[in-house]
């Protein structure tokens, strides 16, 4: 197939999964083209099968606000014109949904039907769907795809509760290529980082307010205080500068450890003994799933789609949102004990595999044949 792939090319969950998708059906054949307005993060530099379609929005003194939705759809045009494009995949409602359709009813006035997948990923809906001058928009744009998915139950159930939505949705959940992750220990980083012998505990995210990090910093002041740990923090974004504020406050700077934003975290999670996700919405956990997959049991929230991903007294522990005391109870429970903290490093690992690649990649080109054949009725 020849698919057109729409992302947001950034270090977000939406963009990872859109990226690790197109790499995937690459490697099995399929025709991908990405059409992003810079190279996806994860993409790396050269595949097979893959083509990338920049969207450069020009500068006019004019336009207060630049129509990147209208360069957007006329790009998807002309991709889906020039390159014979069986279908386009975007990921993120707003605004690649709505600059598909306007793109579809283009290209049909050419007699070209492009059938359109929207997946989403969860701000798109739990964030933006709380903006009511967003709604109409987004509903519209869902309910005129040709297929719809979102990444977890829970995603899906809200999809429902917060839009005008009357489509058939497809859980596919995120996933990760269980094979990057059997790597050894670098045992180098890890000595230059836990000299002696300390725990480590990781957080990657973009540092947004729904990832509540500074309840990361708090949990980890409290925790080494019975137990020698250091923290990773992975990512950056809106809250750094009040995290590290928070770190002084607290006097933990000296055993934490800012890496900024890393293009892959493999290396880092293969040093890591429990990864910190107290986020207060969270249709799936990338993250945490990115986390099991290297063998680190997950602390969590139970919010969103998370309890579908940590399984809490097996891969992980869960607590309600903004529960620290709760976290901090967890964490030490896991730390304090080698044997089980052992245990539940081979049961989150042991989970992750129900999220490998190998099965989840069936499900969209299951999904893209099934929309193929309905459009072709
Ligand atoms: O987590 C983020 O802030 C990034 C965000 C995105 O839209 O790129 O991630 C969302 O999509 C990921 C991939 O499907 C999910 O794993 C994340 O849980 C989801 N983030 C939230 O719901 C906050």
């Amino acid at each position: 197939m020849k698919i057109g792939i729409v992302c947001y090319p950034t270090f977000g969950g939406s963009g990872v999964v859109a990226t690790e998708l197109g790499i995937a059906l690459a490697a099995k054949g399929h025709q991908i083209h990405f059409i992003t307005y810079n190279q996806p993060v994860r993409l790396g530099s050269f595949h097979k099968n893959i083509f990338y379609h920049e969207v450069a929005v020009a500068e006019y003194p004019l336009f207060e606000y630049p129509p990147y939705e209208l360069v957007l759809a006329s790009k998807m045009v002309d991709v889906a014109m020039h390159e014979k494009l069986d279908l386009l995949h975007v990921h993120y409602a707003i605004p690649h949904a709505s600059a598909a359709y306007m793109a579809k009813q283009i290209l049909a006035e050419s007699d070209i039907h492009l059938p359109v997948i929207t997946t989403l990923h969860g701000t798109d809906i739990t964030l933006l769907g709380r903006d009511a001058s967003f709604e109409p928009v987004i509903s519209f744009a869902i309910n005129k795809s040709d297929g719809v998915t979102t990444v977890s139950n829970s995603l899906k159930n809200d999809t429902y509760k917060l839009f005008g939505v009357n489509k058939d949705i497809s859980v596919i959940p995120n996933f990760v290529c269980m094979e990057q992750y059997n790597m050894p220990e670098n045992t180098e980083l890890r000595e230059a980082h836990a000299p002696n012998g300390e725990k480590v505990l990781v957080h990657i995210s973009n540092f947004r307010a729904v990832k509540r990090v500074e309840d990361v910093v708090r949990v980890f002041a409290e925790v080494r205080k019975t137990v020698s740990a250091k923290l990773v923090l992975v990512g950056d974004g809106p809250e750094r500068s009040r995290v590290e504020q928070l770190c002084r406050e607290l006097k933990t700077c000296e055993d934490v450890i800012m890496l900024g934003k890393l293009k892959d975290p493999t290396e880092v999670l293969s040093i890591a003994d429990l990864f910190l996700l107290p986020s207060e919405s969270e249709s799936f956990g990338l993250a945490a799933l990115e986390a099991m997959a290297a063998g680190v049991p997950v602390i969590s929230t139970n919010t969103g789609g998370l309890p579908e991903v940590n399984r809490h007294g097996v891969t992980g522990m869960m607590s309600d949102v903004g529960d620290v005391e709760d976290m901090i109870k967890n964490t030490l429970y896991l730390l304090d004990n080698e044997a089980r903290l052992n245990k539940f490093k081979k049961q989150a690992k042991e989970r992750a595999y129900d999220f490998d690649l190998g099965k989840i990649l069936p499900m969209y080109e299951q999904l893209y044949q099934d929309v193929l054949n309905l459009v072709q009725l």
